[in-house]
């Protein structure tokens, strides 16, 4: 059952598997949009906030958001694009490549990203002549993704417009869906669509942050309005049940601070064999973690509280002692971590990043302005705290010039270190 209120819903039931048991696991407060970035006229303005509760689901072990935000407030103006790191963006050439040496492309094989954005993945994959297409809801990104030369369909993906795509362009031979699939509330309905449009011998990759590594690396502020699932392996093998479609595949990779990529094909299909010894490596990896049991996740919940006590210490010293600190990558995470931690421009003078859209805004709910990376070395700040730590790597090293002449970098995750 749901119910709706003001742009937003409540979930009273499992999405994958409609388990009534669902236990809130931790609480981030009411917090605005985490891509809800505001021009200075808006400032002034009443900025709406929704509660990001997670619950977990006793009976498919999926972790969920409690309340969903209306994807159009979310999505039709978009301002993250993935082309802002090079790490993604040769995550994503890596991935075309591996993909060409599963299933043999050429020019008349059709590839679709669910969720294309500016096309950065796409273009990898026309790069290796194939035919490809986009379809993504936002406004702006559909203009941007053509810019780049990639057709975007602008919607939200189900069966309706799967078909509608089927009929006008025909049946793909890969379905990609990267970090994507968390933002679809109704799943089953994504994979009646992915059935739709997938040709008899097609393949759908979709790849998200794994929930194992969130846990793990206490990697709190990937929980957000536009995250509504975070997958283990067995709530998808529950989703898989009633679709026809089914897992032959299953790989793990860092990128994103832990990412799992899992691989489907028709349950009536012949091209691929299921990959039983990966899948059941991986389920039993899941269950000596814990990730079945509720306890796993309150000690999580308590590892949070901790951390969030821990680091506001240090920033409150670091303050003390008239430390200038700045923020790197107005990532949408960087907004959890801010509004939960209750961080505004009284601590953080600025945040700076590398994405042209996002320069000369402020952050939602604490109204931090953002400059391009270059203004690091027109005020030489003691300490840099890294909101995208998924980047830590590739920022130092841009910034070692700042690093050479003293300069000091904080990280918050996955464990509280200065550099
Ligand atoms: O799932 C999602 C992920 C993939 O992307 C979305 N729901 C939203 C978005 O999350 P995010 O904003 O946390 O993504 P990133 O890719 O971790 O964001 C990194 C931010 O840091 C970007 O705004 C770009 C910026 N950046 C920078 O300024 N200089 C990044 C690098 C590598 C840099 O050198």
């Amino acid at each position: 059952m749901l119910t709706t209120v003001n742009n937003l819903i409540e979930i009273k039931k499992c999405r994958i598997c409609e388990g009534a048991e669902l236990f809130d696991v931790i609480d981030l407060g009411d917090q605005p949009i985490p891509n809800g970035f505001l021009s200075k006229k808006d400032l002034t303005k009443k900025e709406p906030r929704y509660p990001l509760i997670v619950c977990f689901c006793s009976n498919c072990s999926l972790l969920q958001l409690r309340y969903l935000v209306n994807p159009e407030v979310m999505f039709k103006n978009y301002l993250y694009i993935p082309s802002s790191s090079k790490t993604r963006v040769e995550h994503f050439r890596k991935l075309a490549e591996s993909m060409n040496s599963i299933i043999k492309l050429d020019d008349k094989s059709l590839v679709i990203d669910i969720g294309s954005n500016d096309g950065s993945l796409l273009i990898c994959f026309r790069n290796l002549g194939v035919r490809v297409l986009g379809i993504d809801p936002a406004e702006n990104l559909v203009k941007i993704a053509a810019l780049n030369g990639i057709e975007t369909i602008r919607g939200y993906f189900d069966s309706k417009l799967a078909l509608k795509t089927a009929r006008r362009y025909g049946k793909a031979k890969i379905i990609l869906s990267t970090n994507t699939i968390a933002h679809i509330p109704n799943l089953h309905e994504a994979l009646k669509g992915v059935s739709v449009l997938m040709g008899k011998e097609g393949i759908f990759v979709m790849q998200f942050p794994y929930v194992m590594d969130l846990l793990d690396k206490n990697l709190f502020d990937t929980i957000y309005h536009e995250h509504l699932s975070y997958f283990s392996l067995k709530s998808l093998l529950k989703l898989s049940e009633k679709s026809e479609l089914e897992i032959f595949d299953i790989e793990r990779n860092d990128l994103d601070g832990g990412a799992i990529r899992v691989f489907w094909k028709r349950k009536a299909g012949t091209l691929n064999k299921v990959n039983k010894k990966n899948i059941n490596r991986i389920l039993e990896e899941e269950k000596k973690y814990g990730l079945y049991e509720k306890k796993t996740y309150s000690k999580f919940a308590d590892r949070i509280k901790t951390l969030k006590i821990t680091f506001l210490q240090k920033i409150s010293d670091l303050k003390k002692n008239k430390k200038k600190i700045v923020g790197y990558g107005a990532a949408a995470k960087a907004n959890v971590l801010l509004n939960y931690f209750g961080l505004d421009t009284k601590t953080i003078d600025y945040i700076v990043d590398s994405t042209p859209y996002k320069q000369g805004l402020f952050t939602p709910g604490t109204h931090i302005p953002i400059y391009s990376e270059d203004k690091i070395y027109n005020t030489i700040p003691d300490y840099v705290l890294i909101f995208a730590w998924n980047f830590s790597k590739e920022i130092i090293q841009k910034n070692k010039k700042y690093k050479d002449n003293g300069g000091k970098f904080i990280l918050a995750e996955p464990k509280l270190q200065i550099i």
